[in-house]
């Protein structure tokens, strides 16, 4: 029939996503089947290839059944329509009447919410600005079409479709809610948590990605700890030059992204209602401030958890971590912060240690602080129930707080399984959950007195599937679909969807598990250390950033992973969750000297940087492995450590302008389309180039330098060929690290630990861009106080470089004087004439080196306090 004549078959939208799609049932849903043209000719598929995600044979018909226009009302915050229709459609209870709000938020921002108008219905608790006024001004336009209802928003600069819904009928029943924008090219980025290439490219591909939050060992194709529905989409326009958008998907539920080279994008989701973010840019930049603005900026961490940290599982006995302590402090490696998993605690209860294998863990503790270094310990959410009365306190607490999570429609706690055994899981979105988690907290901090929180297992993870007595057979535990979920299952390793928590059904909460946990638990650091909080969390929604840092679970001792936690650090970046890093030298399985040495290599690079191992896995600290590997390790470990000014300031930058630390090259270049797939090179905010080895047995990598003035890092050697990969030598003992011309990196003398070092001399690395002039910033402040930014009680230098001969330093805020900040030295980079004299504040000043050869000028032996005066300048003058 001519209802299913389609162009092409990259313009079908699956009408049959689950696995038994037949002909018969395709067409009991009034839709159409058909081979794909492409096969026409060739032999019938057998059915099972129908479980890959291709182009569908099931597929909507023009006139399926969907909404129509009713009425359009124009409101203060923009319009209001109503839609309905008459017929329903294959799935349970179709919503007929929906209300469609259409809010011009900012010039940069609409959002279109599509929910019941009658009855009320589940909502992301997440707090995001209220807009009631339309913006005056915007760079979209929005059209309505009105039967069947769709929505097409243009940018008005260009004409380019940002957002177009026509492609595909809307579906809006009570648990199975499905529409379809058409992209505006076959580039994607984002849509965590999943094991993927920094560049999803649609160019011939079709792509399914699953959320609901999921405890297990990363591998493509599946969902994974955190759910992230954002993703990033750039405009190619004729004249050659490139805009982005952004698209927010603001639901929790369960759901499937489906991706097909049309190109276009397809939200299927179980709850919730239609909530959705449009940034328009046009810069990446643009993009990602204007998402944060929605979901929050990251954290200010402290300065100590900028260092490098040292766990694993299974050190079994405190005479075993003291043993990798004493080979840390003995090979003299630069380390800050100690941790301990679960086999520290007694029976794998939360809030308590094992006093027989870790006698004297809080005296361990306390020297380890009285040496300036930190300690953090596991916390998993699930608390024991099966306890002797009177004998644990966090359970009988929490029954007096009533914060445990209950069986659907009982005052009964549902029960699930963990490390402890028999447990039940406190419902963060309880607001009595904070005190309660803040006191038994408080209580185990008095015993030990840890500096951070490590909160793991909180998708949440149950080892048994739904609860020690299974789940009910109603809709919310046998919802009428389930999307492409590890298990086939919502309650696949983790609790009944239909357990009742405080704010709404499990059902509706799982995927923020982690946020609501990470959340209280920052509150509680807060309250028992009044210091800047540290949480790492495992399980991460939209927003979490705000909380907390992040790692990417259980990861392999592999290339592959290494390679892999590139993507991920990255995109999590994007999804405002800077302070994210992989384990380093693999989870999972052994680890070999070599994967380590490059491991530690790139993870010195990695905004959290910590060296985690599994349970009966060998060693992996540093100093375990022979005397060349620990040379190698240390150097990337002085690197960090000496390079910590500068990622300090990228935090607060993070924090206060919505920059993330970490990017893709193409962040940087985003007219230089070779950059858009790269994924095995990043940069430090917008200096500093990394380029791993991630192959096993090379000494070379092919590595990508962009168009632009770079130096080797430290070296300062000019790179000759840029725009182009070129082959850079890459030997055990090297990782490639690149600066760029125009930046100016603030750096530091390390100390043992970062504590220790506070006080060091400080350094600046001038790089000069092909017209001589580079910028820089440092922001420094005690590192610790929860309030130093709100109360301006921090430090923040500008420096520049004008006409390669002036470097000027304005001490711009200077309100943290416990210490002063000494600059020690300057090196200045592509400095191509002679120097002959140097003048500090206008007077002339002997202590320098200028090298021709590698056109570097080495300003040394100052002892200037950036502090004492507004602006200081240091010049020179150079022959002609
Ligand atoms: O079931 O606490 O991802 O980092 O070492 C495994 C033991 C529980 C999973 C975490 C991992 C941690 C491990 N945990």
């Amino acid at each position: 029939c001519q209802q299913c004549d389609q162009s092409s078959d990259i313009a079908r939208f699956d009408c049959y996503p689950e696995n038994d799609a037949t002909q018969e049932k395709c067409l009991a849903r009034n839709c159409c089947w058909r081979q794909p043209f492409e096969n026409r000719n060739q032999r019938e598929k057998h059915f099972s290839a129908f479980h890959d995600i291709n182009v569908p044979y099931c597929y909507y018909p023009k006139d399926f059944p969907t909404y129509k226009l009713q009425t359009n009302e124009q409101t203060e915050f923009g319009q209001r329509l109503r839609i309905n229709k008459s017929e329903t459609t294959y799935m349970p209870h179709d919503i007929t009447d929906l209300t469609v709000d259409l809010i011009y938020e900012t010039e940069h921002r609409f959002r279109i919410r599509i929910y019941d108008t009658i009855y009320k219905r589940y909502e992301v608790p997440l707090e995001v600005p209220v807009i009631t006024k339309k913006a005056n001004q915007t760079d979209y336009d929005v059209k309505i079409n009105s039967n069947p209802f769709s929505l097409l928003i243009t940018r008005k600069s260009t004409g380019v479709t940002l957002f177009d819904s026509s492609v595909s009928p809307l579906i809006f029943a009570d648990q199975f809610i499905k529409f379809s924008t058409r992209l505006s090219s076959p580039y994607v980025y984002g849509l965590g948590e999943h094991r993927q290439a920094l560049l999803i490219d649609l160019t011939e591909k079709w792509k399914k990605l699953t959320f609901w939050s999921r405890d297990f060992p990363p591998v493509e194709n599946t969902n994974l700890y955190g759910v992230h529905p954002f993703h990033i989409n750039p405009e190619f326009n004729r004249d050659n030059s490139t805009n982005f958008h952004g698209q927010f998907f603001l639901n929790s539920n369960a759901m499937d992204i489906d991706l097909q080279p049309l190109p276009a994008l397809t939200y299927t989701t179980i709850g919730g209602i239609i909530d959705l973010y449009i940034f328009t840019g046009p810069t990446i930049q643009n993009v990602i401030e204007q998402y944060w603005d929605i979901i929050g900026k990251p954290i200010m961490p402290p300065f100590w958890s900028l260092g490098f940290h040292l766990c694993r599982y299974g050190y079994n006995s405190i005479e075993n971590m003291l043993a990798t302590v004493k080979r840390m402090d003995d090979a003299n490696f630069p380390y800050d912060v100690q941790w301990t998993d679960i086999d520290a605690m007694s029976s794998y209860l939360d809030f308590t240690y094992d006093e027989k294998n870790f006698h004297g863990l809080p005296d361990f503790v306390r020297n380890l602080q009285a040496n300036g270094k930190h300690y953090v310990n596991i916390i998993d959410p699930g608390i024991s129930s099966v306890q002797s009365p009177g004998s644990y306190l966090p359970y009988e607490e929490g029954l007096r707080k009533n914060i445990f999570m209950k069986k659907f429609n009982s005052t009964e706690l549902i029960l699930g399984k963990v490390w402890p055994g028999i447990t039940a899981f406190p419902d963060f979105t309880n607001p009595n959950a904070t005190d309660w988690w803040t006191n038994i907290s408080s209580i185990f901090h008095d015993i030990v007195p840890f500096d951070g929180m490590w909160i793991d297992m909180n998708e949440p993870s149950s080892f048994i599937d739904g609860s020690s007595d299974g789940c009910t057979m109603n809709n919310l535990d046998n919802p009428p679909f389930i999307p492409n979920v590890l298990g086939g299952s919502l309650s696949s390793k983790t609790l009944c969807p239909s357990a009742q928590q405080y704010l709404s059904q499990h059902y509706n909460l799982h995927s923020m598990f982690g946020y609501f946990e990470a959340k209280v638990s920052n509150a509680a650091l807060k309250t028992i250390r009044k210091k800047r909080p540290f949480v790492l969390s495992r399980s991460s929604f939209a927003g979490s950033g705000k909380f907390t840092a992040h790692w990417t679970g259980d990861n392999r001792a592999t290339f592959d992973d290494m390679y892999f936690s590139i993507p991920a650090i990255l995109n999590f970046n994007m999804f405002g969750i800077t302070h994210v890093g992989a384990d380093i030298c693999g989870f999972g399985l052994e680890t070999t000297e070599e994967l380590c040495t490059r491991w530690m290599q790139l993870g010195a690079f990695y905004p959290f940087m910590r060296n985690h191992n599994d349970l009966g896995q060998k060693d992996q600290d540093p100093g375990s492995f022979s005397y060349a590997a620990q040379q190698s390790m240390k150097q990337a470990l002085l690197m960090r450590y000496s390079l910590v000014p500068f990622w300090y300031t990228r935090h607060y930058e993070a924090a206060m302008l919505s920059r993330t630390i970490i990017q893709p090259l193409f962040f940087e270049y985003p007219n230089d389309r070779n950059t858009y797939n790269i994924d095995q090179q990043f940069l430090i905010g917008r200096a500093l180039l990394v380029s791993p080895n991630l192959k096993t047995e090379t000494t070379s990598i092919n590595a990508y330098i962009p168009s632009d003035v770079w130096y080797e890092f430290p070296s300062g050697i000019r790179v000759e060929k840029v725009g182009t990969f070129i082959n850079l030598d890459a030997p055990l003992s090297k990782i490639n690290v690149h600066v760029r011309g125009g930046f100016i990196i603030p750096m530091q003398i390390p100390g043992d630990n970062l504590i220790i070092g506070r006080g060091n001399p400080f350094t600046l690395l001038v790089v000069q861009s092909q017209w001589g002039n580079a910028n820089g910033n440092l922001f420094w402040d005690d590192g610790d106080s929860i309030d130093s930014i709100e109360t301006k009680t921090y430090n923040y230098l500008e420096f520049s470089l004008m006409n390669g001969t002036t470097l000027r330093i304005d001490a711009l805020v200077t309100n943290y004087q416990d210490r002063p900040m000494r600059l020690e030295l300057v090196k200045i980079l592509g400095v191509n004439k002679t120097v002959t004299n140097v003048n500090i504040n206008g007077k002339s000043y002997t202590n320098f080196l200028y090298n021709i050869f590698d056109q570097i000028l080495l300003i040394y032996g100052l002892e200037l306090d950036m502090l004492t005066q507004s602006i200081q300048t240091i010049q020179w003058t150079m022959t002609n």
